[in-house]
């Protein structure tokens, strides 16, 4: 079997605000859709996405999927590992993050979505999972934007929806410590003790903020506290986690694998987030997942629900995946939630199939 041409296509999704998730204005709502057929008649499908705000690298995304698509014509569907490192080897030279990486990882994805095709194989069995169940937690709500009445509006809803855990932003700049620890005070009232709470700052605060504000919520039952400072301070995020009983959770904005092995070995973080795009594709998720397996590290997900469940279930250091469900409408059909966990179902590759409809109503 080979590769024997592919499509992308720009897709606008519309941002809805429901009850799982709401697309944060400064978020880009655009993707690329990609499709890469075999000589079997095969598809594999996938995309790329998250490449700048309000759609300002969306053709430039597009532009390298496409150039990358057409370096695999011709290839085995099934050397993943080959095709991802010739991928990364021969265009990474002068754009080793951003674009090329988020490229191969898409062409990554609907390899092993194919893999599962060819096989009748769920993509969750293909990457070792034993079931196609796994812990999730609801994140596409609680933004720093909101109000504390919006916080005591949509959080009962992500726990109505069957989630027994929520993110919640805080780190706004000028906030004061009394109106952030209330936030959270707000929020734990609101959905009980038996609820897991986690916090994300997107590296809005420096090691003296992080450490002093990370000892007063650690008071109130946090599972983690999130990226509290840049990500490529590995020193001060060592210095958080040590002096900081709730686990410092970083990983989601680096490039590749290696940065992993730097985070490990300076014990910047307890628990590991792997963004599927950044790391480039399941085939490199797995071995950052496996290098943090090493170090006894827990991993959770970043974005990309539909597809990272997958890969979640096949690791044994998996904690639970993040749910963003902004991409679920490109898709006639998605995961649900029961009882906390993501349910996938047992159709051959990623069990996914475009919503034909739908995305030619949001083509730009
Ligand atoms: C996040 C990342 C990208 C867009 C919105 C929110 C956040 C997360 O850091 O962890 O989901
Ligand atoms: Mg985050």
């Amino acid at each position: 079997m080979k590769v024997s041409g592919f499509r992308t296509r720009v897709v606008k999704l519309p941002g809805e605000r429901g009850p799982l998730g709401e697309i944060p204005g400064q978020v880009n709502t655009e993707f690329v859709t990609l499709e890469v057929h075999t000589s079997d008649g095969l598809t594999g499908v996938s995309f790329a996405g998250y490449a700048g705000y309000a759609g300002s690298l969306t053709a430039a995304l597009k532009a390298t999927l496409d150039a990358l698509c057409t370096q695999i014509i011709g290839r085995d569907p099934f050397d993943t590992e080959a095709i991802g490192n010739r991928l990364r080897t021969a265009n990474g030279g002068g754009a080793p993050g951003g674009l090329v990486t988020r490229a191969a990882a898409a062409i990554d994805v609907a390899l092993w979505d194919i893999k599962g095709k060819a096989l009748g194989l769920p993509c969750w069995k293909l990457l070792g999972g034993e079931r196609g169940r796994v812990k999730a937690y609801g994140s596409g709500h609680l933004w720093r934007h909101y109000s504390l009445a919006e916080l005591v509006e949509w959080a009962p809803k992500l726990v109505e929806n069957g989630f027994t855990s929520m993110k919640l932003r805080c780190g706004t700049a000028g906030a004061s410590e009394a109106s952030e620890l209330e936030r959270l005070r707000v929020l734990r009232e609101t959905v009980g003790p038996d609820i897991d709470i986690m916090i994300d700052i997107n590296q809005l605060w420096n090691v003296h903020q992080a450490t002093k504000m990370g000892r007063k919520f650690q008071e109130h039952n946090l599972s983690w506290l999130e990226d509290p400072v840049h990500h490529q301070d590995y020193s001060g995020m060592a210095r958080i986690a040590a002096a900081l009983d709730v686990p410092v959770c970083t990983g989601e904005y680096h490039y590749g694998i290696t940065p992993f092995r730097h985070m490990l070995e300076a014990q910047s973080l307890d628990i590991a987030m792997i963004d599927l795009f950044r790391v480039g594709g399941f085939t490199q998720f797995l071995k950052a997942a496996h290098l943090a397996e090493a170090f006894t590290i827990p991993v959770v997900s970043h974005l990309a629900t539909e597809l990272f469940a997958h890969a979640m279930c096949g690791i044994s250091n998996g904690l639970t995946v993040e749910h963003v469900p902004w991409t679920f409408p490109l898709w006639k059909e998605t995961p649900r939630v029961e009882a906390g966990e993501i349910v996938l179902s047992d159709r051959p590759g990623l069990g996914l199939e475009f919503d034909e409809e739908r995305i030619t109503r949001s083509l730009p």
